[in-house]
């Protein structure tokens, strides 16, 4: 784990940032807590914060509080309290202002290591936990909230100017799909096209039952249309094994580009009206 320790004592402090090496952690060491919380908030892979009460400017309270409101519900962080304050006093007070565990300080060695092997479990179910969250369980997509999330972060780092397209395709006549080749027919053509979508290495999702979105950072209309064409094109080549045979699938899809002062909203809403345009004009084709 990338451990961020926060203790004012000079001695302390390497002692502790050694004690934490040794249990197979790296470790990065602060006197001040202010700059401690700045390094959590800009290195998303912190997993684990431990900090002594006796901080400043901000005090070990106020720390642990900022850290938990910074991690939120989908940041996994561990926060571990240390005090040279005698057990027991602060302990509710440590642990309702967002710390997850408390140790006395000096810490001993075996029982600090035991602590993050706890911190390490703990972390790791709730890492699968937000990755199921997020993730469609029949194609390994992201679904709909995972999509809208990601997507959400990569347009809040476009500056004006920069490119960026969106996709939305629906499989054609999916409907007939399902009646000629059963359910599970068309649970594998949904597996097909989203495997297609998988090789774009494009942000893609599966938002509703037969329907994609994809995000190309970096692209505008010209480069994202071919590969819009190369999706379409993927899709006739499929040999979905149905009842009688392969089973013929096509798509549709919307092309649009992002321009400044497009939301997520309008910007998938303009590449919906596309994908209308491309459904009306006979399916299994691209429109922008
Ligand atoms: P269009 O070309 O206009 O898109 O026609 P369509 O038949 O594809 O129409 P529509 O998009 O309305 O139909 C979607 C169908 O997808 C309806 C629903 O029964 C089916 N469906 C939704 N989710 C699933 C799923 O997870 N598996 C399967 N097999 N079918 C699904
Ligand atoms: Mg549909
Ligand atoms: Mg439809
Ligand atoms: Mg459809």
């Amino acid at each position: 784990m990338r451990v961020v320790l926060v203790e004012p004592g000079s001695i302390l402090r390497k002692t502790v940032a050694r004690l934490v090496e040794e249990g197979g952690h790296r470790v990065e060491a602060f006197s001040d807590s202010e700059r401690a919380l700045a390094h959590v908030a800009e290195h998303e892979d912190v997993a684990c914060v431990i900090t002594s009460l006796e901080v400043a400017p901000l005090c070990g309270l106020e720390l642990c509080w900022a850290l938990r409101s910074l991690a939120g519900t989908t940041r996994p962080l561990a926060v571990i309290a240390m005090s040279a304050d005698r057990a027991g006093r602060r302990l509710g007070e440590v642990l309702d202002s967002g710390a997850d565990d408390f140790i006395m300080k000096p810490p001993e060695g075996i029982a600090l290591h035991a602590r993050l092997r706890v911190v390490e479990r703990a972390l790791s179910l709730q890492r699968q936990l937000i990755r199921d969250a997020d993730t469609d369980a029949l194609t390994q997509l992201l679904n709909r909230g995972g999509f809208v999330r990601r997507a959400q972060a990569c347009l809040a780092a476009l500056a004006a100017g920069d490119l960026l397209s969106a996709l939305m395709i629906d499989i054609d006549s999916f409907k007939g799909i399902n009646d000629r080749h059963g359910h599970d027919g068309g649970d594998r053509v949904i597996r097909a096209v989203a495997d297609l979508l998988k090789e774009t290495g494009a942000l893609a999702g599966r938002i509703g039952g037969e329907e994609f979105a994809v995000l190309m950072p970096g692209h505008g209309l010209g480069s994202a249309g071919v590969v819009a064409e190369r999706i379409r094109q993927g899709c006739t080549r499929l040999r979905v094994p149905g009842r009688r045979g392969p089973i013929p699938v096509t798509c549709s899809l919307g092309l649009t580009a992002w321009t400044a002062g497009d939301t997520l909203e309008t910007l998938l809403a303009r590449a919906d009206g596309a994908l209308y345009a491309a459904k009306a004009g006979g399916r299994n084709r691209v429109m922008a």
